[in-house]
């Protein structure tokens, strides 16, 4: 199995560290972009690190992993509770899927609870801070593994 993995990140997390850090924390995206490399590393992954606004630009990156990855980080931000595409684009994919949010949804508005995304994923990290995504990492590596251990 591929052990390239995609992280995808959805809209307005370009401005991570820049505003609420009451939220999200004091890091940017290119300090998680650090971390995930540097993990990556560690567990000898292929990084694709990716960031947009725009729904169409993640749903042409999922088709790419479909083809490619080994496995999908993604971190939907505001399409989470929207986007039916991005549902049914992850859904055409067969490797491991972990949506990471920074924040805990869960305590927050109700608007936030319901994630399509969320049924699509093999698992679901909420609340860790920026150190979801290097979990979500491990835990691909791990499924990985286990899947090539399999064959
Ligand atoms: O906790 C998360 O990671 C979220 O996915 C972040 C999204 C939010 O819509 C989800 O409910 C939970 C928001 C990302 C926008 O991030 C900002 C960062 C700094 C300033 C403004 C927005």
């Amino acid at each position: 199995m591929s052990r390239i993995v995609y992280v995808l990140n959805g809209p307005n997390l370009n401005l991570l560290g820049k505003r609420e850090p009451h939220i999200y924390g004091h890091e940017t995206l290119a300090d998680i972009e650090a971390a995930c490399r540097l993990e990556a590393a560690a567990l000898a992954l292929a990084l694709r690190f990716y960031q947009s606004n725009a729904e169409s630009q993640i749903i042409d990156w999922i088709h790419e992993a479909r083809e490619e990855a080994g496995g999908i980080v993604i971190n939907p931000a505001g399409f989470t509770t929207t986007s039916i595409a991005i549902l049914d684009a992850l859904q055409s994919c067969e490797c491991p899927i972990i949506e990471v949010h920074i924040s805990n949804i869960h305590r927050r508005e109700a608007f936030r609870h319901d994630s399509y995304v969320s049924k699509a994923a093999s698992g679901v990290i909420a609340g860790c801070g920026t150190q979801g995504y290097v979990l979500a990492l491990q835990r691909i590596a791990r499924l990985i593994g286990e899947a090539a251990g399999k064959q």
